[in-house]
């Protein structure tokens, strides 16, 4: 089908649309694509989830506002239909894929997922159809990974099909909002297929949708997250800083911000989640052949994932300072997922923290009120604990009732990775406070 023809039926809303992977973004893409009046269909490998969505169900836990309501609306009218059989998506007219892309321990990309939805789409792959690849890639991904696997059977791109790239940037908590609000970059095999691709992203999204070429797609998308880890990891080295000097990161930082031209982000108990832990690595993937040194990136990852076991540093020295070996103390650590308010724990700093814990000999029980595993009661949990490491603001702990958690704890320890809490109102409980970025409260 010529592009023009393609056009038309998105101008149209009568193309059919495919969605590969129901997961954090694929799920929402797909339910705004059938609400936008397009047929959609959405391969998922996970049965039981495949079952969920077609009963008009999110699968996706934390609080995700319009989203039910939108899947039970897209779901009653069949708009968006789920499915785990690849031959539904022969009669798709535009295919986005939106598959996991980890990077491993050695921080290189692990695309079995891609290339495993490359290979199911190139064997069913309507002539005439779009691909767009929604998921986050190394630089060169497109040309050397996506295309290849396309062109197979003497298939050929902007002849037989047509291929983009187009970043999403969700983020748990504010999926459909950051879908609908936040600007995309649209990276086409050609001009023309931008066009299409803008027009298609027009119906659902309203912001600049900015048309380049594929390897700008991928750059912009790994970039704009090395970024934030790179900001993030300069709060963290200021606050490590911080405690050695005797001073508060809190208050340091919020002075430094008053300059002008200054944003210092949050330092913290880790950086956890889909994006910002793997993106660098995506990036310096892309260049990893061209014998170029990269300094800063590779050494922000680092000062992030020290974190953590910082964290079960601080609680080590809290509770030596009562006197109590870590080695025999039992810890709670409050908050597993990697954000605030979600249920998502994907490359949580809270994993690590637990791990160092142990490493140091301490037993370890776990609270997240957004974590099936640990949602038990709080103040159970903290009966008998020696001290309490709180990793996630959850909005549950900004509320907390301290003096109850003190009543509860053996040991009033209270060791703070967020910022949830203030020294006065710990202290006014009868807590020792420690807090990241900050000197332990009672030892200066
Ligand atoms: N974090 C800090 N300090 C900060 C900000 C975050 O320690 O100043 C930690 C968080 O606790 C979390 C991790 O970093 O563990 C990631 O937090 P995030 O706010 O970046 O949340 P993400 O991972 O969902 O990031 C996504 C990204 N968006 C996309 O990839 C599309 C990110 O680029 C966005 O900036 C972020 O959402 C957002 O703010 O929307």
């Amino acid at each position: 089908m010529p592009l023009n023809d393609l056009l038309k039926k998105v101008q149209t809303s009568t193309a059919r649309i495919g969605v590969i992977g129901l997961g954090y973004v694929g799920l929402p893409v797909a339910a705004m694509f059938a609400e936008a009046g397009f047929s959609v269909t959405g391969i998922e490998i996970r049965e039981d989830r495949v079952a969920v969505i077609n009963s008009g169900k999110s699968p996706i836990e934390g609080d995700e506002p319009g989203l039910n309501d939108l899947l039970a609306r897209v779901a009653s009218s069949r708009k968006l239909h789920a499915t785990s059989n690849y031959q539904e998506l022969q009669d798709c007219d535009i295919v986005l894929i939106d598959v996991e892309t980890p990077v491993d321990e050695h921080h290189i990309p692990r695309y079995q997922a891609l290339q495993a939805a490359l290979k199911s789409l190139a064997g069913v792959l309507k002539s005439g159809a779009l691909v767009v690849v929604e998921s986050t890639i190394a630089p060169g991904t497109m040309r050397g990974l996506v295309l290849p696997a396309l062109e197979t059977g003497g298939r050929k791109v902007n002849r037989d099909f047509y291929l983009g790239n187009c970043p999403e940037r969700v983020m748990p908590g504010r999926l459909l909002q950051n879908l609908r609000t936040l600007s995309r970059v649209v990276g086409g095999g050609s001009p023309e297929t931008a066009d299409v691709m803008k027009a298609l992203y027009a119906l659902v999204v309203q912001a600049d949708l900015d048309a380049v070429d594929w390897v700008t797609a991928e750059l912009v998308k790994t970039v704009e997250n090395a970024y934030r880890d790179v900001q993030i990891a300069f709060a963290n080295e200021v606050a490590l800083i911080c405690e050695q000097m005797g001073a508060d990161i809190w208050q340091v930082r919020g002075l430094v911000n008053k300059s002008p031209f200054r944003n210092m982000h949050l330092p913290g108990a880790g950086v956890g989640g889909h994006c910002i832990p793997k993106d660098p690595w995506l990036l310096a993937y892309g260049v990893r052949d061209s014998g170029l040194p990269l300094r800063l990136i590779p050494a922000a990852r680092e000062v992030n994932e020290w974190m953590p076991g910082h964290m079960a540093e601080l609680t080590r020295a809290a509770l030596a300072a009562v006197g109590k070996e870590i080695s025999s103390a039992r810890v709670l650590v409050m908050g597993y997922a990697y954000l605030e308010n979600s249920d998502d724990t994907r490359n949580s700093p809270s994993e690590t923290a637990i791990r160092s814990l142990k490493e140091m000999g301490a037993q370890v029980v776990v609270h997240d009120p957004y974590v099936a595993e640990y949602n038990s009661d709080l103040f159970e949990l903290a009966a008998g604990c020696d001290a309490a490491v709180v990793m996630v603001k959850h909005d549950l702990y900004s509320s907390l009732d301290l003096g109850k958690l003190k009543s509860a704890l053996r040991l009033p320890i209270l060791v703070d990775g967020r910022a949830v809490f203030t020294s006065e109102a710990a202290e006014k409980a009868g807590l020792r406070y420690s807090l990241v970025g900050k000197a332990v409260s009672g030892t200066e």
